[in-house]
């Protein structure tokens, strides 16, 4: 059992994205809330105070006290054009933020939004979700009221699938204490929450509670320091060890020591598809993402496959992350550390903390390695005149974003050629890049780069997005208008869904031709441009950074193209298809 041993204020905890202080429970407040307050004002008061300074949504009838108290409150609320966009937004949100918000009513929002909640689920990200609903004394008779779908409780049912805590505040004595204990749950455990408001319930003056001091859950000792030595061993005589980044580094701002101690012992770091840019790609000891056959280079690929011990830190062992089954690791060679569990070799720690670990592992003495960097960063090719006019291709799309990306950058990738093209770029400056790399929802890019824009204004968003993913959700455009927000978005059009055609091709794989243009006509703002060949492409992306609007570019990629990493990919996958089922890979990094 870990033990739970000290206090410190909750609102101490500092959380970094490449730096960048997550502004997410940070200390903001510390007077006490008064003894008994209206629970709407309480509610959005207690989020305020635990960092959520935006909240993105759409009303409806059961919603609309909640959101009274929203748009009286010091968050700002943000209506979206459907519920799902509102959830992609919030979930980018919550990753540069460290929290966010989504507001919406009862099932006909709750569970159009219920998707891209799934995805923050499935990548930790810490969002709330707030939804107006029938109230206390509605629900007495059971009466078919509209927007119920089964049950009065379906919507919190279904909800439990996808969150780590769930509420329906229809107690007053109690509604204060639950949504503390949800808020504090999204926080610990950087998934969502869910907290479901009934209408009469949200003006009640309710008895309140204050932020709890944070309670320091300690490792086993034994077990702790029986899992350093074993992981040290292995440390001490690798000749050739990795540290494969992870996600949760960044979730729960711990890079900076992983960071740390890989300059300390000189040990090269990649990253994988879902944490791509959560160690700066510009840090020396960088090599580059892997992610077995869709590594960004052989080099890193090679590296990682022939290294004596692999150290995995806050790694998702996800079917994506190792290329499909593509990865080639030997769990004899690996350390697996997250919130979850402590693996290494072919032993499982339990009750062990993923920050003691890692800081044991950073305060040891670890001789310095020998290290050769397999695969430095040069900047890409800068375009020469002769080669303006060529023809656009992801390869070259993926170089020519590359050369205009600067440390206010940050990717927004969408599912599809555009993600897999993405894990080739790497600038020598700091770009940020965030993406639903493991769900893998489409139409997730542009509301996100709204998210993003909201979150840190300082970031221009580069949007990567088939057409088909477009054709989703790329009306949200409209928000990004009205907001004056501006990001840049790159269609990349190849007539249909180009990944599927590559799977499997059939005419399912057809989509209407849009004329993407009118997108800015119909939103009443923006610009938009088409980019057939480099010099169109760069020249629209230059100008695009140069001006202060909503920007999109109608990239026309040829119709069987493909980014190297999904062509290696798919050469790759048919290879194994031919010699063995390739499944996806299970919680563990075997071989
Ligand atoms: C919401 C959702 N629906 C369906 C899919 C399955 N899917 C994955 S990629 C893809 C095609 C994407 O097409 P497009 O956005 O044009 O990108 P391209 O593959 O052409 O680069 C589809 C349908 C998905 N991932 N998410
Ligand atoms: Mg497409």
């Amino acid at each position: 059992m870990k033990r739970k041993v000290s206090s410190t204020h909750s609102t101490a905890a500092s959380h970094k994205r490449n730096g960048r202080p997550h502004r997410g429970h940070e200390a903001t407040e510390v007077r006490p809330f008064p003894a008994r307050m209206p629970l709407g004002q309480f509610l959005f008061e207690y989020l305020h105070r635990r960092g959520v300074r935006h909240s993105f949504g759409v009303p409806g009838d059961f919603a609309l006290p909640t959101f009274a108290w929203l748009e009286k409150s010091p968050i700002q609320s943000i209506t979206m054009t459907h519920e799902p966009g509102a959830g992609f937004a919030a979930d980018a949100y919550s990753r540069i933020n460290g929290i966010g918000l989504v507001c919406v009513t009862y099932c006909v929002g709750g569970l159009n939004v219920l998707n891209s909640i799934a995805g923050a689920f499935a990548e930790k990200s810490p969002v709330v979700v707030v939804s107006g609903a029938p109230g206390r004394k509605d629900r007495e008779k059971d009466p078919l009221l509209h927007h119920k779908v089964k049950t009065f409780e379906t919507q919190r049912r279904v909800y439990d699938e996808v969150t780590v805590a769930s509420t329906v505040l229809l107690d007053e004595q109690t509604a204060a204490a639950e949504i503390s204990r949800c808020v504090e749950a999204c926080l610990r455990h950087k998934r969502p929450v869910y907290i479901e408001v009934p209408h009469d319930m949200v003006d009640r003056e309710v008895p309140t509670v204050q932020i709890p001091l944070a309670v320091k859950v300690q490792s086993e000792p034994h077990v702790l320091q029986e899992a350093l030595d074993e992981s040290l061993t292995m440390l001490r005589s690798a000749k050739k060890p990795v540290i494969l980044a992870g996600v949760e580094l960044h979730r729960f701002g711990l890079t900076d020591i992983a960071v740390k101690m890989a300059e300390r012992m000189n040990i090269p770091i990649a990253a994988d598809l879902l944490s791509k840019s959560a160690v700066p790609e510009n840090h020396p000891l960088y090599i580059g993402v892997y992610g077995g056959a869709m590594s960004s280079e052989l080099a890193v690929r090679n590296y990682v496959e022939s290294a004596d011990c692999v150290l995995m830190l806050g790694t998702f062992i996800t079917d994506m992350n190792m290329g499909i089954g593509t990865a080639n690791l030997d769990r004899s060679r690996v350390i697996l550390a997250t919130t979850e569990s402590i693996r290494v070799q072919y032993h499982k720690y339990e009750d062990i903390e993923f920050l003691d670990f890692l800081q044991g592992l950073a305060t040891s003495r670890i001789p310095r390695k020998k290290f050769k960097h397999p695969n430095p960063h040069f900047e890409p090719k800068p375009l020469s005149r002769t080669e303006l006019t060529d023809p656009i291709n992801m390869k070259e799309l993926i170089r020519i974003v590359s050369l205009n990306l600067d440390e206010n950058c940050c990717v927004v990738s969408d599912v599809g050629d555009g993600l897999f093209g993405a894990v080739g770029i790497r600038t020598s400056k700091r770009a940020e890049f965030i993406a639903p790399a493991y769900y893998l929802s489409m139409g997730f890019a542009v509301p996100a780069s709204i998210g993003v824009s909201i979150a840190d204004s300082k970031l221009r968003p580069i949007v990567l997005v088939g057409d088909g993913a477009f054709q989703m959700t790329g009306t949200e455009l409209s928000t990004a208008v009205r907001l004056g927000l501006r990001p840049i978005v790159l269609i990349l059009n190849n007539d249909g869904y180009g990944t599927m055609r590559k799977i499997r091709d059939g005419s399912f794989n057809t989509i209407s031709r849009w004329n993407y243009g009118k997108i800015c006509e119909l939103v009443g703002g923006g610009e938009y441009s088409v980019a057939a060949t480099k010099g169109e492409l760069d020249g629209a992306i230059r100008s695009a950074l140069g001006s202060t609007t909503t920007r999109v570019i109608d990239v026309r990629i040829p119709r069987d193209d493909m980014s190297p990493q999904l062509a290696n990919m798919t050469k790759e996958m048919s290879k194994l298809r031919g010699a063995k089922k390739v499944e996806a890979a299970e919680n563990t990094p075997m071989k």
